[in-house]
């Protein structure tokens, strides 16, 4: 397979005035015929008329009403074509029936939907198939479904067919069309400048009353989005429709954004507090990528981080307005950590903009994504609040309509801000995660904080050069009290010295404030200190994250040196966790304990090899320490906490369910499970009652409710993915590959619908006390799957085969058996070139 380069791109020699689609339906033939207006780019030097086309049949082609022959090649197709303008004209056949890899036009229970980001658009016709290949499009769909959309506005409509036409020139990638029986929940927003756009989100007949919460969350989105960032919708409809079988979580097609149902549908009893909370982030996302990827989009997939690192910021800024903002910084933290430190400190670590790929969908990353928003953070907090609106304002203004890179990205911030970010650039370029120490020195008045910092090589840099790194920092007195507040340590060099003249006492520096970069702090901690920032702290987010360091230390000692958990930390806790006017949803964090993975890469950072069977127990009896230490705490915070009144999805409610969570899944520890199978009889809502079979199946005392669950949701596809994911995701060493194995054999594990596979296959995997059993069974099973998926589903297999990502983490045994697992799935015969770039990347 051959290897795109940044280095390498040039401009398409034409552009496109415009473009006009008919689809004829059919599941096995659907004809598309293309009509498009090309005419040669002054401004470009090559002439090369290269049309992408994949799985396409050509029925025959034309140019200005005369036959063309084009030549066939690999990839799409080449033809002589006129030095003037000249009209493209096309019929292809394509079979949406067949295509199972869901990219391109795909069906789904007998509906007609597309993807096509990144490149699915070219297993639809031919087409210039890129980003920066603008144009406006009008689509007129025939077919028998009472329902046919496309992107744009309305156009003519009839029996059996409706015309589209979307005025906004756009890529392919944000082309999109839907033909089924679905129903329409509607509504209307007025933007500020007074135009109604018509809402409307489109489900099957079954899932119209679960469209309310999303309907809310997108209206909520829009005002933001002017209140903001001052940016209005831009058509007179928005629609989104939910689909079943969807690879990710949602796309932002223009004016027609298209969904994974469990991103969308939502109902008390279906759908818990979590649930609610990410299809709120998700149809956010999608909206804000009216403007930060559909107006201004990139100019190649290279830089993905453009339009991605940005919304992603865009919707976690939404979401900490619209909720808790400490509570959503320290989520947000937790996803960074749990996914792209993990991928920064392995074999697949690449730069927030890549500078090569095989496949570009491999390339919808953590990193791209994550960081790619950590990246917006920094900027905003070195440039400052102002400088950070002056610099969108002109980023709107002057690249409206444009596909563009990160350099015209940071020049704007440069532009506006008057700021030099050559040093800055260097985020976007270099891979991995800076370990950033501290050491701290006390004259008696002066307090000095000298900081290093140093980026481990990654595959293909060996060498890493000094990045910006704003440190926010405060200092506390002795006694809890705030010294010095957060100021911003803008370090540039790889050691440096900040001072803090004139102190009282020697103080206790609270140092990267709202994990203000993404680095890993490495800082000898002395517990006392700790103990002072959790009960002190001003920053909530470095007082949750000192408890965290807490428990973790005490989970590394009993590993280490098979030390007692921490009773220290436990009475701190106490008195946090009883601490009233603290938000309970940060409380509730405060309690949760270091994920299994989390603890693995401490102990190997710290040079010890991770045992997960010894993680889990070590984890279980700090956890059953913790329950019985707290116990008249939690036992009190589950009796009080729990809203009352009917159910609420909001932040308030869902902070205090939350709280009596994590109490429940505690005492269920020690108390032999009564409250949980109480609350699980009584729950009149999915997060009481899967929060109460969660506990259930922790402590292998589920039976029952187990069969009462599947009972009573068996034909409700989003809830039965929670039983499968939870049954996987929480068992024990003795049992996860057992019921793995019983599970995946399951009439009900429909393994080609992603959303199940995700759950079963995905859940088993994301369970380290069973995915690496020390028999190596868990590594086969995941194995065997994914070479079954992948001639079905290329991007899901790949995207599911970095389970294996963390291999030469492990001892010898795990190791080699990992590594024969990876090397049997590459020679598979036929193995696809995205699963195939993956494997080859762990295994290099
Ligand atoms: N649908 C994906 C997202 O919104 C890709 N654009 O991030
Ligand atoms: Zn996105």
């Amino acid at each position: 397979a051959e290897t795109v380069h940044l280095k390498d791109y040039a401009p398409f020699g034409y552009l496109i005035d415009k473009v006009e689609l008919v689809f004829r339906l059919d599941p096995e033939a659907t004809r598309v015929t293309s009509r498009i207006a090309f005419r040669p780019d002054p401004a470009a030097k090559s002439r090369d008329f290269f049309l992408h086309g994949e799985k396409l049949k050509l029925i025959g082609a034309r140019i200005d009403g005369q036959k063309a022959a084009p030549e066939m090649v690999k990839g799409g197709l080449r033809c002589t074509v006129p030095d003037a303008p000249f009209l493209w004209e096309a019929e292809v056949e394509i079979a949406p029936a067949q295509n199972t890899a869901l990219d391109g036009l795909y069906m789904s229970n007998g509906m007609y939907c597309t993807q096509c980001e990144a490149e699915g658009f070219r297993k639809i016709t031919y087409y210039p198939d890129r980003p920066d290949v603008m144009a406006p499009f009008s689509v007129r769909i025939e077919g028998t479904q009472p329902v046919l959309l496309s992107n744009g506005n309305p156009g003519r409509k009839g029996e059996g067919f409706a015309e589209w036409h979307d005025p906004w020139k756009k890529p392919a990638y944000l082309f999109a069309l839907v033909a089924g029986d679905l129903v329409c929940h509607s509504d209307s927003f007025t933007t500020r400048s007074g135009r109604r756009v018509a809402l409307g989100i489109w489900v099957r007949a079954g899932d119209l009353e679960k469209c309310g919460f999303a309907m809310d969350a997108l209206k909520r989105a829009m005002a933001w989005d002017e209140r903001v960032y001052g940016r209005e919708y831009d058509l007179d409809v928005f629609n989104i429709v939910a689909v079943d079988d969807f690879n990710m979580g949602a796309m932002e097609n223009k004016g027609l954004n298209i969904f994974n149902s469990s991103a969308v549908l939502a109902s008390p009893e279906t759908a818990t507090d979590a649930n609610y909370e990410r299809i709120e982030s998700i149809i956010a996302h999608e909206y804000f990528h009216n403007w930060t990827g559909n107006r201004i989009t990139c100019r190649d997939w290279f830089q993905l981080c453009l339009k991605e690192g940005l919304t992603v910021f865009r919707d976690q800024q939404f979401s900490a307005d619209e909720r808790s903002a400490p509570v959503q910084r320290i989520n947000d933290v937790l996803a960074l950590r749990g996914r792209q430190f993990r991928e920064d400190n392995g074999p697949l670590a690449h730069p927030v903009r890549p500078e090569s790929f095989v496949e570009i969908n491999n390339f919808y990353t953590a990193t791209v994504y994550e960081k790619g928003a950590e990246l917006i953070g920094m900027l905003r907090r070195l440039v400052g609040e102002d400088g950070y609106a002056r610099a969108l304002d002109l980023y709107f203004r002057r690249h409206d309509g444009q596909a563009c890179t990160i350099e015209d990205w940071l020049k704007v911030f440069e532009d506006a801000c008057d700021r030099d970010l050559g040093q800055f650039k260097l985020w976007y370029a270099q891979a991995g995660t800076p370990r950033l120490g501290v050491e701290e020195a006390w004259d008696g008045s002066t307090f000095t904080l000298t900081l290093t910092q140093k980026t481990p090589p990654t595959p293909g840099q060996a060498q890493k050069a000094p990045l910006v790194i704003p440190v926010a920092t405060g200092l506390l007195a002795p006694d809890g009290s705030e010294l010095v507040p957060t100021r911003i340590l803008e370090m540039t060099e790889a050691r440096q010295s900040f001072r803090f003249a004139d102190l009282p006492v020697r103080p206790v520096a609270s140092v990267l404030r709202g994990f203000s970069a993404p680095v890993i702090l490495e800082r000898r901690a002395d517990p006392r200190q700790l103990r002072l920032l959790l009960a002190h702290d001003t920053d909530p987010f470095n007082r949750w994250e000192a408890g965290r360091l807490l428990a973790r230390n005490s989970l590394l000692a009993m590993l280490r040196d098979g030390a007692d958990p921490d009773a220290g930390y436990f009475a701190a806790l106490n008195d946090l966790a009883g601490e009233l006017e603290l938000d309970p949803a940060f409380r509730a964090l405060c309690l949760a304990l270091p994920g299994q993975d989390d603890i693995a890469q401490a102990l190997h950072d710290g040079g010890t090899v991770p045992d997960p069977v010894a993680i889990y127990r070590a984890r279980r009896s700090f956890a059953e320490a913790m329950a019985r230490a707290l116990q008249p705490r939690l036992a009190a915070l589950y009796e009080y906490s729990r809203p009352e009144g009917p159910y609420s999805p909001d932040a308030g409610a869902a902070g205090r369910r939350a709280l009596a969570g994590a109490a429940l899944g505690l005492l269920t520890l020690v108390d032999g499970g009564g409250r949980a199978r109480r609350q699980y009889a009584a729950a009149d809502n999915m997060t009481e009652q899967l929060g109460a079979l969660s506990a259930l199946v922790s402590i292998g005392e589920a039976e029952e409710e187990l069969a009462q669950f599947y009972a009573q949701w068996k034909d409700d596809r989003l809830v039965l993915d929670k039983w499968f994911g939870l049954q996987v995701g929480l068992a024990g060493p003795e049992t996860a590959v057992a019921t793995a194995r019983t599970l995946s054999e399951h009439p009900d594990f429909s393994w080609k619908t992603p959303n199940r596979f995700r759950a079963v296959i995905g859940g088993f995997a994301a369970n380290p006390a069973g995915f690496h059993d020390p028999s190596g069974a868990g590594y086969g099973l995941v194995a065997d799957w994914l070479i079954r998926l992948d001639p079905v589903n290329p991007q899901t297999t790949a995207r599911m085969s970095t389970a294996f990502e963390t291999w030469r983490r492990y001892d010898a045994d795990r190791r080699a058996q990992m590594r024969e697992a990876l090397e049997r799935m590459l020679a598979t015969k036929g193995l696809s070139r995205d699963t195939t770039e993956m494997i080859t990347r762990m295994l290099g």
